[in-house]
């Protein structure tokens, strides 16, 4: 294994200042001249609407991420379609649902890599194409001129990399800096200017057990935050969620989650932790200790137990994963300015979202999986390139599927019959059209395993959600999105519900029918 010193260490490199002419290319389609624009898909893990300004001020600024919706759009209803990293990948790469690009689960799938992806198509139409970061799918990247990728997960501090030649190296520094490094250095570096291009930044932030940057350490820890309404759910009507091991008071572990780590002291992931933190140098240990040290030692002394250690927990989970967001944020806007360096925003869609959304302390959670709001939805922003008209707010119910026919379409290429997503170009122009889709698919598959989420599909519309909790359970649940945001009243089987009930069924019936998925529900078998 080769070790690269980067030197990067929270001191982000400053932009390239050479200015380059980069106009976008342009195909011959029936005769017209048609723009390939060029595509920035920034997608980080785990990071959640509630975590991000443009979307909640209640917690944190996200400047750099608030710039893509300040100079674009941002999505008010945007979702995934199995709330979980490597099936959201699969769905965000092939434009299908889980059933149909067959990447179900974390833990039993290797994606199928010879199956149609719009990167290919991309490529096939003439653009470069890239990868970096987390990738997460188990087989190595198809249809990428540059790839560079973490292993599964990846690690934060000095991690390593699987190379295009399927070599392994580590980098020295921290993982969000160093992944942006490699992106910015294809774009001036790597790839063929005289095509269009579509790069995948791929950070492994902010995802559990959420390590930040020895340099942001000391943030937000004057900050105290309101726990969530329902942070003391007692799941009542809601046996799924009950039967969940991701609660912050019982399940979070105190040495791997909240970093109290003392040689006297024993948790079930400690071993893992040290792991985490043994890939530091000595400086990094050093800042780190220093700073978690009077933190241990106070935490130690007052032992706190109960609703009052709930709160604790809570309080450093919230800092601790700000703090990891905050090397996200600066990073994001290294590559804005960039492009922007570069003149080449006007020609270019940007693009910022997550695999998924996540609990900040909702029902008293971390974590996601569930059809539930916080988890199904995800943060989706947009640059648009300067022909594109919309601005502002865009609230048509969108789904993950929907990326890769939307970049086909961006860049001339006809969108494939079998693709499931829709092209959100009409809306990025500014169009609401009337036939916009009314009902969300949902399906997640990850049962049994770690924080046994039940699997479970549903359909969501504007107004209500009704969710299909099965395997080892057979369980409904109904919810009135306007009464309920919050998803606390399981309705289903009350007096009043039996209309909307069976029409969600039917919708639900249909959307199975649509995408064909195998686990089918039957409203004609089951009358209730
Ligand atoms: C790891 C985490 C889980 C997390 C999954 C999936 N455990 O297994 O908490 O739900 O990843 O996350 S850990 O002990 O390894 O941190 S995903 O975003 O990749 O789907
Ligand atoms: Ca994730």
């Amino acid at each position: 294994m080769r070790m690269f010193q980067s030197g990067l260490f929270c001191s982000l490199t400053g932009v390239v200042a050479a200015s380059t002419l980069a106009s976008c290319a342009s195909q011959k389609k029936n005769g017209e001249e048609q723009k390939q624009y060029n595509i920035v898909y920034i997608m980080t893990d785990d990071h959640t609407q509630q975590m991000m300004s443009c979307y909640d001020q209640r917690y944190v600024e996200t400047p750099n991420l608030d710039r893509i919706a300040a100079d674009g759009v941002r999505f008010t209803n945007s979702f995934v379609a199995n709330s979980l990293s490597g099936p959201s990948r699969a769905c965000m790469i092939t434009g299908k649902h889980s059933c149909a690009n067959k990447f179900y689960d974390n833990t039993t799938c290797v994606f199928d890599a010879s199956q149609q992806t719009f990167p290919k198509l991309l490529q096939q139409a003439g653009y470069e194409t890239a990868v970096v970061g987390k990738w997460h799918l188990e087989s190595l990247p198809t249809g990428f001129n540059y790839w560079e990728i973490v292993p599964g997960q990846g690690d934060y501090y000095n991690p390593d990399f699987i190379t295009q030649n399927n070599d392994t190296i580590q980098k020295h520094g921290y993982v969000t800096n160093l992944i942006t490094d490699d992106a910015i250095d294809w774009m001036e570096n790597g790839r063929d200017k005289d095509k269009p291009f579509c790069i995948l930044i791929h950070h492994k932030a902010i995802h559990r057990n959420w390590l930040a940057d020895t340099c942001n350490l000391a943030l937000y820890e004057d900050k105290t935050f309101p726990l969530p309404d329902n942070f003391f759910d007692d799941y009542e009507g809601r046996s799924a969620a009950a039967a969940q091991e991701m609660s912050i008071a019982k399940d979070m572990d105190m040495i791997y989650d909240l970093k109290m780590l003392r040689p006297d002291k024993q948790s079930r992931l400690k071993s893992l932790y040290e792991k985490y933190i043994g890939r530091m140098d000595e400086a990094q240990r050093a800042a780190w200790d220093k700073f978690y040290g009077p933190i241990i030692d106070d935490f130690y002394k007052k032992n706190p137990q109960g609703k009052e250690l709930a709160n604790w927990k809570f309080q450093r989970y919230m800092r601790d994963y700000m703090k990891t967001l905050k090397s996200l944020d600066d990073n994001v806007g290294r590559v804005l300015d960039y492009l922007k360096e570069k003149n080449l925003l006007d020609n270019t869609l940007v693009v910022y979202t997550s695999d998924q959304g996540f609990y900040m302390g909702e029902h008293g959670w971390f974590d996601k999986r569930f059809m539930y709001e916080e988890s199904m939805r995800t943060p989706l922003v947009m640059h648009l390139p300067k022909d594109f008209k919309a601005k502002g707010e865009i609230s048509e119910m969108v789904q993950n599927i929907d990326y890769a026919p939307t970049f086909l379409q961006l860049a001339g290429v006809e969108v494939p019959e079998d693709i499931q997503g829709e092209s959100l170009l009409p809306l990025l122009k500014g169009e609401h059209p009337q036939d916009w889709r009314k009902a969300l698919y949902y399906h997640f598959y990850e049962y049994p395993a770690e924080h046994s989420v039940k699997r479970h599909y549903g359909v969501r519309t504007e107004q209500y959600k009704l969710i299909h909790f099965y395997n080892d359970i057979d369980v409904w649940e109904l919810y009135d999105l306007k009464a309920d945001p919050t998803e606390m009243h399981n309705i289903y089987g009350q007096p009043g519900t039996e209309d909307v009930t069976q029409e969600l069924k039917a919708e639900l019936a249909e959307l199975q029918e649509l995408y064909n998925d195998p686990v089918r529900f039957s409203p004609d078998r089951d009358k209730e």
